[in-house]
């Protein structure tokens, strides 16, 4: 007698595991405005049916005159990925903040959104500050400003259910 536990949530699992680097992170490099520095490491799945990806991006932007870069979930406007841990950097002139004003919004929710979520931080890194708890589910953050030159952005999946992410504006103001 078989009795079959896994628990199929969407089509992800029946995908075979993606080898190559990620498409995205070639159409982030085409569509940065200056100085982007990408340093990827895509982590080899953890088993067949899964796929996880670590990205690290740093985009420097100039405020005279004001440069502005779109930040995507990877893969926007498709479904994100599972096991995804994706963070940007942005920094901007000394003297400036910046502004990340999201115009798509659809990430798995959860009540506290311990499934997918994307965090903001008033630094470089993760143990900066946050300027937001953990955000999820489609309702549209308010525009998040930092209050030093950088902001970090930082977006990370689950095992399972993909929804299309984000899409938002950084800027120098
Ligand atoms: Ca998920």
């Amino acid at each position: 007698m078989y009795v079959c536990l896994a628990l199929l949530k969407d089509d992800e699992f029946l995908k075979p595991s993606a080898s190559a680097l990620p498409a995205f992170i070639n159409a982030t490099l085409n569509s940065a405005t200056t100085d982007l520095l990408v340093t990827p490491s895509v982590t080899p799945p953890s088993s067949p049916q899964s796929e996880s990806l670590n990205v690290s991006v740093l985009v420097t932007l100039s405020c005279i005159p004001q440069q502005s870069t779109v930040v995507t979930s990877p893969g926007y406007p498709s479904k994100y990925k599972n096991d995804v841990s994706y963070h940007v950097t942005v920094r901007v002139d000394a003297g400036h903040v910046v502004r990340l004003t999201f115009e798509f919004f659809n990430i798995e929710e959860e009540v506290d959104c311990l499934y997918d979520s994307i965090q903001v931080y008033d630094g470089a890194s993760i143990t900066a500050a946050n300027l937001t708890e953990k955000l999820c589910g489609r309702d549209i953050p308010q525009p998040i400003t930092s209050t030093t030159n950088v902001m970090h952005i930082h977006f990370q999946t689950d095992y399972s259910v993909r929804k299309r992410g984000f899409q938002a504006v950084a800027e120098c103001v």
